[in-house]
């Protein structure tokens, strides 16, 4: 009896493994964080380095969190000196390659923060690919410097 029960344990241990490994698109998430958010403000900026560990590119459609109305995908561009940044359907982190969103390129753009942010807090963000795989990762808000900057 003790023994039929300790098959059965390490049966479901197995099946919850490859449930995993189903659902690992081979992204990996590093050095992400959010900007700390001044007092008052609803948006803020968030930056990572994602990288593809597979043989095929990942295009990333959306990304949402709980306690955020919305996320968008940004890029910024300068013009005659000026900071803009512009709405992206979709980013393509190539195969085998990486993806840098920082200051300066790209972004994600958190938006609607339903609560005011600080050095320590996380948040859990879920992307979506292309190909119907998401993915969790955690952002933990961090004070940077060039506060003044938005981008
Ligand atoms: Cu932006």
């Amino acid at each position: 009896m003790q023994r039929t029960l300790g098959f059965r344990i390490a049966g479901f241990g197995m099946l919850m493994f490859s449930l995993t490994v189903l659902a690992d698109l081979g992204l990996k998430v590093e050095n992400a964080y959010l900007r700390a958010m001044p007092p008052g403000q609803e948006m803020a900026a968030a930056y990572m380095t994602l990288v593809n560990n597979t043989d095929e590119d990942i295009i990333i459609l959306r990304m949402g969190s709980d306690i955020v109305g919305r996320i968008e995908i940004h890029s910024s561009t300068e013009r005659n000196g000026m900071i803009g940044m512009r709405k992206l359907q979709q980013i393509k982190v190539p195969a085998f390659g990486r993806l840098n969103l920082e200051p300066g390129s790209s972004h994600l753009m958190l938006m609607e923060i339903g609560k005011q942010l600080g050095p320590g807090d996380e948040i859990r963000v879920t992307l979506n690919t292309a190909n119907g795989g998401s993915q969790d990762f955690v952002l933990p808000v961090k004070r940077t410097t060039d506060m003044n900057h938005h981008h």
